[in-house]
Order: structure tokens, then C-alpha cells, then sequence
């Protein structure tokens, strides 16, 4: 649009007037847009009106400048504003048209298991947390002074044998191992922190085994409490507290059978009741029973050799092996399936994410 370089100060008031009543009509974002790039862009009507102002004897420029200065300004404010209500308008608009049900049920995932091995540490962890338990982790590979020699264990402990245990390429003063147990998180646990501690260690272990009973990968969960006090009614008392939670049995019976770890002094084995009535296996209060973990008051020297006064701290360990709890828990009858990678096996054993098979772990 062309302006006339004379054009007197009223074509603003005039021009204002219509770009306003523009503005104010602007049914959407789209419309608004258009009239900013046409009133205010590089070719708009009062970009133009700037660009006569060169041509203006010098006092009337001054104030013509000036007035199409407070224009631009006071159209790109009602711009802005009629943006803002627009804008606020059309969420209204999406609001009112758009509903969420909350109280809908979360779709069930049909694709995917959560592996039993999986799901029986979830469970582990969370029956151990509401013990106070926190979770401890450390490396596959371990010297064998974490593995071994730390934990009591002599050289010539049968573990210790090349049969029994896997050694990797070693250069220091201590071979490499994979770790056949979780117990040198503990002792790295105990290096690091001042009791008291209380932490369990769940995770892969390695041994040189392989038949109906053994693969050379499972799984372990250990414990560990240390404090000042510690003593074995407290080794009771969680783990018969732990046992029945997780098989979910109020009244399942444990026992504790005398026995001898080098990392514990006194140790024991632990049994929950059974029956095996017609060769079908049963947990409960039944008169029989099989062993599932073991334990016992950590060992003096294991205390020492972690840098804790054995006159002053004492405290529980205990280990036990995640598959078979997983076995008897689910009936799953043959250890090596789990290691097979089969998904018609896992499809059938494995467990839905928001499964939540324990009653004992809802919240
Ligand atoms: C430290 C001190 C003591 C952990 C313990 C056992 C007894 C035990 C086996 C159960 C089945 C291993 O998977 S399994 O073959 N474990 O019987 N574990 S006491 O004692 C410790 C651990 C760490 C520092």
C-alpha cells in the first residue's frame, strides 16, 4: 500500500483505529499472524510509513517518527494481548472437548516376562527392605583374596581347588576368580563403611559344576548385620520373619541344624517343615523337613580382616540360593530350564509386570 510522504498525523489515528478493530476481530492465531506480518512485517503498512519518514523536513520527521513509534508499539502489545486470549481460549476449548478417565485400569502388557530369577529377587529385596536390609553390589570378578582368603576360607578348603572354582588371567599377587559366592561384597561392604551394617548382596555366582542340580552360573542372596549387640536370636528371628513372608505361610516352621562354615562361628543349617506324602513335595507345618539356607555368627578373623574389633562389633551372615527358592516357590521342577532362553518356558513361568504373585508384598 502506498502512503503519501505528506500524509497528515491523522492517517495514524485513522490507521490505528482499523489495525485495532482488526486486532480485536482476529478469530484465531492463524488470522493474527497474518495481520502482525501485515501491519508490522518487512513489507507492512507501517514499515512503509517508517520508510517515508527519510523524506520529511527535519521537525516533522522527528514527530512523525515519533508517532508511528508509540503506533508500532501499541499495535504489537494489542497483538500480544489478543494472542494471549486467543491462545487461552482454544485450551479452553481442548479442555472442555478432551476428558481422561484416571479411574481407567492400566492396560495389561501382553508382550514380555519379567524372568522368574527376576522376580524372585524383586521379591527378596523387598521382603529384606522392610527389614531395614539395604542392598549391597560388587564385581563378578574378584581376587581371591575377596573370595577366599578374607572369608577364612584356608587354601586348602576344597572350594579353592581348580575343579571347583573358575580362575581367569591373573598378573597381581592375588589370582583373579569369578566370585563363587556373594560373600566379598560383604567384605568390601565392611572395608568401606563403620557398622552398623545391614545389607544384603543378591547376584551371580560361578562354580565349576554342571548336572541335574548344578549350572556353572546361579544365583546367590547373602546377609549381612553387624553391630554391637548382635547375636544369634536375631539371626532367628529375621530369618523366620523372611521365610514366612516369602512362601507366604503364617505358621511355616524353621529349624536350625549345627553345621561349619569357615566364615561363620557357630554355624548352622537352616530347614522349613515339609511334606513329601506321595512323593508330592509341600511346605507347611507337616512334621518333615528340607534344607533351604545357610548361616551363622560371622567369624571372628573375617571380622579382623575387614578392619572391625571383634571385642566390640559381632554380627549374623546367611546365604542362600535365589533358583531353588524360585523352584520350590513356583514349582518349577528342572534347575537348568532357567538357562535356557526358551520363551515358550518363560511365556509359561515367567510373570506379567504388574503380577504381584506374594500377597505378603502389597503395599
Ligand atoms: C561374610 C561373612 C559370612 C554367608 C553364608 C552360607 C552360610 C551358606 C550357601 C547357601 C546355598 C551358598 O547358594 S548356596 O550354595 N551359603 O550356607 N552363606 S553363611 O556368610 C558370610 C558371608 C560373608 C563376610
Amino acid at each position: 500500500m502506498s502512503q503519501s510522504v505528506s500524509a497528515p498525523s491523522d492517517d495514524l489515528d485513522t490507521l490505528k483505529i482499523e489495525l485495532a478493530a482488526a486486532v480485536a476481530s482476529a478469530a484465531d492465531s492463524a488470522a493474527l499472524d497474518a495481520l502482525r506480518v501485515s501491519a508490522l512485517g518487512k513489507k507492512g503498512r507501517i514499515t512503509d510509513l517508517m520508510k517515508t519518514l527519510g523524506a520529511l523536513p527535519a521537525e516533522e520527521r522527528k514527530m512523525r517518527g515519533a508517532a508511528l513509534n508509540v503506533l508500532k508499539d501499541e499495535i504489537a502489545v494489542a497483538i500480544d494481548a489478543r494472542q494471549k486470549i486467543l491462545s487461552a481460549a482454544a485450551l479452553q476449548d481442548r479442555l472442555s472437548r478432551e476428558s481422561l478417565d484416571v479411574t481407567l485400569p492400566a492396560r495389561p502388557q501382553n508382550e514380555g516376562r519379567i524372568h522368574p530369577i527376576s522376580q524372585t529377587i524383586d521379591e527378596i529385596v523387598t521382603l529384606f527392605a522392610s527389614q531395614g536390609f539395604a542392598v549391597a553390589k560388587g564385581p563378578d570378578i574378584e581376587s581371591e583374596y575377596y573370595n577366599f582368603e578374607a572369608l577364612n576360607i584356608p587354601s586348602s578348603h576344597p572350594a579353592r581347588d581348580m575343579q571347583a572354582t573358575f580362575f581367569m588371567p591373573s598378573s597381581g599377587e592375588y589370582k583373579m576368580v569369578l566370585r563363587t559366592q556373594t560373600s566379598p561384597v560383604q567384605i568390601r561392604t565392611m572395608r568401606e563403611q563403620k557398622p552398623p551394617i545391614r545389607i544384603i548382596a543378591p547376584g551371580r555366582t560361578y562354580r565349576c559344576d554342571y548336572d541335574m542340580t548344578h549350572t556353572p552360573m546361579f544365583h546367590q542372596v547373602e546377609g549381612l548385620v553387624i553391630d554391637e549387640a548382635t547375636h544369634m536370636g536375631h539371626l532367628k528371628g529375621c530369618l523366620l520373619d523372611f521365610l514366612r513372608e516369602f512362601f507366604g505361610i503364617d505358621d511355616l516352621p524353621i529349624r536350625f541344624r549345627p553345621s561349619y562354615f569357615p566364615f561363620t562361628e557357630p554355624s548352622a543349617e537352616v530347614d522349613i517343615g515339609c511334606s513329601r506324602k506321595g512323593g508330592e513335595l509341600k511346605l507347611g507345618n507337616f512334621g518333615d523337613w528340607l534344607e533351604i539356607l545357610g548361616c551363622g555368627m560371622v567369624h571372628p578373623n573375617v571380622l579382623k580382616n575387614c578392619g572391625i574389633d571383634p571385642e566390640k562389633y559381632q554380627g549374623f551372615a546367611f546365604g542362600m540360593g535365589i533358583e531353588r527358592l524360585a523352584m520350590l516357590k513356583y514349582g518349577i521342577p528342572d534347575l537348568r530350564t532357567f538357562f535356557d532362553a526358551d520363551l515358550r518356558w518363560l511365556k509359561h513361568y515367567g510373570f506379567m509386570p504388574l503380577d504381584i504373585p506374594n500377597p505378603a508384598l502389597k503395599a
